[in-house]
């Protein structure tokens, strides 16, 4: 049986396996015994499972935009508990001396988890980052995992700015947030990085004002209310339909790519229900999932083809927390776009990111067959741009939409869109350009309302690297295949920018978040922090609250279950200075009234149905009277694209009461099958969302 390779699993097994003596010799770092290390984690030898972690390199320190160090002097500390047999108090967090650290006591007694510090800074600031150093001495334990971090401007009322897990190594780890004026910062440390005990101990804790103004008022801007710490570079991100998780994933390390041949994934899980974020080492299908082809099939499986181990094929169902070995690509790629069908295949074209240059043309997936076929009607040479670095770079990220009659639309990022047929032996019909738009690769294309088959089109750049981006923006409606779709050129975005992420919301609106004016793989120079809002009532966009950390290269957005957004990631460039370690989470604007309170959320109390055919129908029941209703499918993103996501805007076609009945559209291109995301909203307010397979 194929397994999955749980590091938290792995780790609890360890925990409370360790002797005290051997943390006093290990804290004292006197006269430490490699023996009484044993089985325990330290940097580069440990093996989890049988993944051995000696050839990582360490993470390099995360780089974020921080202003000023705020001067420690002065400063007061509060812990929970400290090891003063040994001299480790807790004052030797914020004493400047890397050499000196805090450890919670274990000796004569040892304290359990949860532990927590508390700093003073005597004085508030606007905060916007806080760094924590791990202990220096070579040794692990006590380095900070799962954590929260608080801050208050006056110690009585603390708010929640930042969670998640830090990496289990001992670099510098910085958590960037909306700016914040506090005069106390809190840490609360959940768990043990590698689980070795129930440790936490710091080198040095630092508290940076912001680079950025205090957030606007929520009104019409919404709010960046929350960071998540990941232990890796969310470059790859997904839906579990089951779980009510995001997975993300980064490549064969936490924070680089190239390895070779790949076989391994390092993932993380993050929890919106209970704020953990858990990690897993995947081994078991020897399959490097960086720059991989990646959508959701009509089980609600994640899908992900090729990227560094360029031929692999893996499936993850959520419902069995597994990864599974499926069949290799005929073809290599790394890069491609790939999209699931209205026939349940998944289609996939371009990609010369790996497996060799040129000649990437389609290739049809049947997952239940779990067979590859080439399509010799599908050329890949109709939707190549004109790249400077040629085709190497030419026919990556494909704008794919599955859509009626097993066609797949090809929006972009070409100026020149195609149908693609991918039933038989394939077809494609060119269809013309994108009105004058330039080519604009790493831009964005959203299905905001799939019954009218609009899809936006944002931003890009003519070249994949080291070129202009665009603020260009279009609205094409696709009609049906294979005819010529309408494009319509609409006015720009306030800013433009390549490498951002774009997320369709509940009531139809769509974020753009992210990007660079000028596309530079691994730099966050000329990064755009103001995100826009597209209103497709009138075609126009409105900048919202400004994102707080660089999301570029290597970056993803998703709309979370709840109706709010997640943005994280970029880098993943080993030594470089900008691996983004997190996720910022947006309430958009509809979340609050006009006073910038939270708004009362309507709630879906009950559905119908689990899953409902094409055509079907199925009711809810909501707890007040509601006015619009929509469903979006659930998805999955990296670079730049995400073909899963698709809205409906939802009519009843009855009501009684509170009940709310639908009529799910006929065309699976349309209402394309898999795991989807019902919303109803009062006064533009929407609930959380509800589940509902379509079949
Ligand atoms: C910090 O730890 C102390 C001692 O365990 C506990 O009483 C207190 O509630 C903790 N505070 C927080 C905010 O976790
Ligand atoms: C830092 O702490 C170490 C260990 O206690 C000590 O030897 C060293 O002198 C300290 N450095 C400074 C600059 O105080
Ligand atoms: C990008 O635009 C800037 C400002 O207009 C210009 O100086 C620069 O040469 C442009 N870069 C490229 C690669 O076109
Ligand atoms: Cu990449």
């Amino acid at each position: 049986m194929l397994r999955l390779l749980a590091l938290v699993l792995t780790f609890s097994s360890l925990s409370h396996a360790k002797p005290i003596s051997a943390e006093a010799a290990n804290a004292g770092a006197a006269s430490n015994s490699a023996s009484t290390q044993g089985q325990l984690a330290t940097e580069g030898t440990t093996t989890y499972d049988g993944v051995e972690l000696a050839s990582i390199p360490a993470a390099p320190a995360v780089s974020e935009v921080i202003a000023a160090a705020i001067s420690q002097a002065g400063w007061t500390i509060v812990v929970d508990s400290q090891n003063t047999a040994t001299g480790n108090l807790g004052t030797n967090a914020i004493d400047g001396n890397t050499s000196t650290f805090w450890h919670s006591e274990y000796q004569p007694v040892l304290v359990p988890l949860p532990h927590n510090a508390t700093i003073d800074m005597k004085t508030a600031s606007l905060v916007g980052s806080i760094t924590y150093l791990p202990r220096q001495d070579g040794q692990a334990n006590g380095r900070i995992g799962e954590h929260i971090i608080q801050l208050s401007p006056d110690g009585v009322t603390y708010t929640t700015v930042a969670i998640g897990t830090w990496i289990d190594d001992a670099t510098l780890k910085t958590t960037t947030f909306t700016p914040f004026t506090a005069r106390y910062v809190r840490i609360q440390a959940l768990s043990e990085a590698g689980n070795r005990g129930p440790w936490s101990s710091a080198a040095e804790i630092n508290v940076y004002t912001a680079a950025g103004a205090a957030a606007p008022s929520p009104v019409g801007k919404g709010a960046w209310v929350l960071t998540v710490d990941f232990p890796l570079v969310p470059v790859s991100i997904a839906h579990e339909w089951s779980t009510g998780q995001i997975l993300a994933w980064s490549s064969y390390t936490p924070s680089s790519f190239g390895g070779s041949p790949g076989t391994t994934t390092y993932t993380a899980t993050y929890n919106p229900a209970t704020q953990l974020v858990t990690q897993a080492i995947i081994t078991n299908v020897d399959h490097d999932m960086f720059c991989e082809g990646l959508s959701l099939d009509f089980n609600g499986r994640i899908i992900a083809t090729g990227g560094n181990t360029d031929a692999a094929t893996s499936s993850y169902d959520p419902t069995a927390n597994d990864w599974t070995a499926e069949a290799n690509l005929n073809i290599p790629r790394g890069y491609q776009a790939q999209a699931t069908t209205s026939n349940g295949n998944l289609f996939t074209i371009g990609a010369s990111w790996s497996g060799g240059q040129g000649g990437k043309n389609g290739e049809l997936y049947n997952p239940t067959a779990n067979t590859w076929t080439e399509l010799a009607g599908c050329p890949v040479a109709p939707m190549l741009t004109a790249d400077a670095q040629g085709v190497y770079r030419a026919d990556n990220h494909g704008w794919l939409f599955g859509w009626s009659s097993g066609y797949v639309f090809q929006g972009g990022p070409s100026k020149a869109m195609n149908w693609y047929l991918s039933t038989e032996t394939g077809g494609q019909t060119g269809v013309g350009n994108r009105a004058s738009d330039t080519d604009s690769m790493c831009g964005n294309a959203v299905m905001f309302d799939a019954v009218a088959g609009k899809i936006l089109t944002v931003g890009g750049s003519p070249d994949y690297q080291d070129s202009n981006s665009t603020a260009n923006a279009h609205i094409i409606t696709i009609g049906t295949p294979p005819a010529t779709p309408t494009v319509q050129t609409i006015g720009s975005m306030a800013y433009a920018r390549a490498f951002a992420n774009s997320v369709v919301l509940p009531d139809g609106t769509v974020l753009v978040v992210g990007g660079q004016i000028s596309a530079v793989p691994f730099s966050d120079a000329t990064s755009q922090y103001t995100p826009e809002l597209f209103n497709p009532a009138t075609n126009t966009f409105t900048q919202v609250a400004p994102i707080s950390i660089p999301r570029n290269y290597h970056s993803v957005a998703i709309l979370l279950f709840d109706g709010t957004v997640g943005n994280g990631g970029g880098g993943l460039c080993g030594t470089c200075a900008t691996n983004h370690f997190d996720m910022q989470i947006w309430n958009p604007p509809y979340l609050y009234t006009t006073s910038g309170a939270l708004a009362t959320r309507p709630i879906i109390n009950s559905i119908s149905v689990a899953s409902v055919a094409n055509g079907g129908t199925f009711s809810i029941t909501t707890n007040v009277a509601c006015t619009a209703f929509s469903m979006i499918r659930m998805s999955s993103t990296t670079h730049t694209v995400n073909t899963d996501q698709r809205r409906i805007a939802l009519t009843p076609t009855s009501t009684a009461g509170t009940t709310y009945t639908f009529t799910v559209p006929t065309d699976p291109g349309v209402a394309l099958p898999g795991h989807w995301m019902v919303w109803a909203l009062a006064g533009g307010v929407p609930s959380v969302s509800m589940q509902l397979q379509v079949t």
